[in-house]
């Protein structure tokens, strides 16, 4: 294990080695069996590449009618709540008080990416995002908090943990690809990422 700084940004490489890492997969299993995965549209009607789920208080959403976070899977459930190995994450590296209240799974299967972004609907900014990646490799953006600021590129691979506070809390990131099979984790290949949030 050892830790990148960019920015604000806290690279914990190999935070989880892999039993962890399996342990944390066969929890998200059980979330992902109870709120499926959706293929959420962004607010102007195009499809998102990733696909994403939540554990806890609040899911993040977005749709025609916007970014948000709802309190049920669109299909009308509560979200499940977040699993303990997540929590023991946040617990150990997030060096605040609060409990995440969002667990945002998100599922990028072959040529999925993320654009360029802020995390900024949540109420408090204080307090840090956590990213935890699982599986295939993924190419991560780091920017400042202009969309223009000079960015640095990292792949994170599985067993990697982010934490996004300070300065790094508004700075824009995103994923720009995944190297498809590159992890064993998951037998067909993809990469999940976890971002824990206190919401309200
Ligand atoms: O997949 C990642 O590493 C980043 C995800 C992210 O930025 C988000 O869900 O807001
Ligand atoms: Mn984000």
């Amino acid at each position: 294990m050892s830790v990148l700084r960019f920015g604000g940004f806290e690279i914990h490489r190999s935070y989880l080695d892999g039993p962890a890492q399996l342990d944390l997969l066969a929890a998200l299993r059980e979330v992902v069996a109870q709120a499926p995965l959706l293929a959420p549209k962004t607010p102007r009607g195009g499809k998102m590449s990733v696909r994403m789920t939540a554990a806890g208080q609040f899911g993040w959403i977005s749709d025609r009618a916007g970014y948000r976070y709802e309190a049920r899977h669109p299909a009308g459930m509560p979200w499940p709540s977040i699993p303990e190995p997540v929590l023991a994450i946040w617990d150990a590296l997030s060096g605040v008080d609060r409990q995440p209240e969002c667990c945002l799974i998100n599922f990028y299967g072959e040529g999925a990416r993320m654009g360029l972004h802020q995390d900024k609907d949540e109420a408090d900014f204080d307090l840090p995002v956590l990213s935890v990646s699982l599986g295939d490799d993924g190419l991560f953006r780091m920017g400042g908090a202009a969309r223009s600021d000079r960015t640095q590129s990292l792949w994170l691979q599985s067993g990697d943990v982010v934490v996004m506070g300070g300065a790094a809390r508004l700075a824009f990131h995103g994923v720009d690809r995944i190297r498809f099979g590159s992890s064993s984790l998951l037998a067909q290949g993809g990469r999940i990422n976890l971002t824990l949030r206190v919401v309200t």
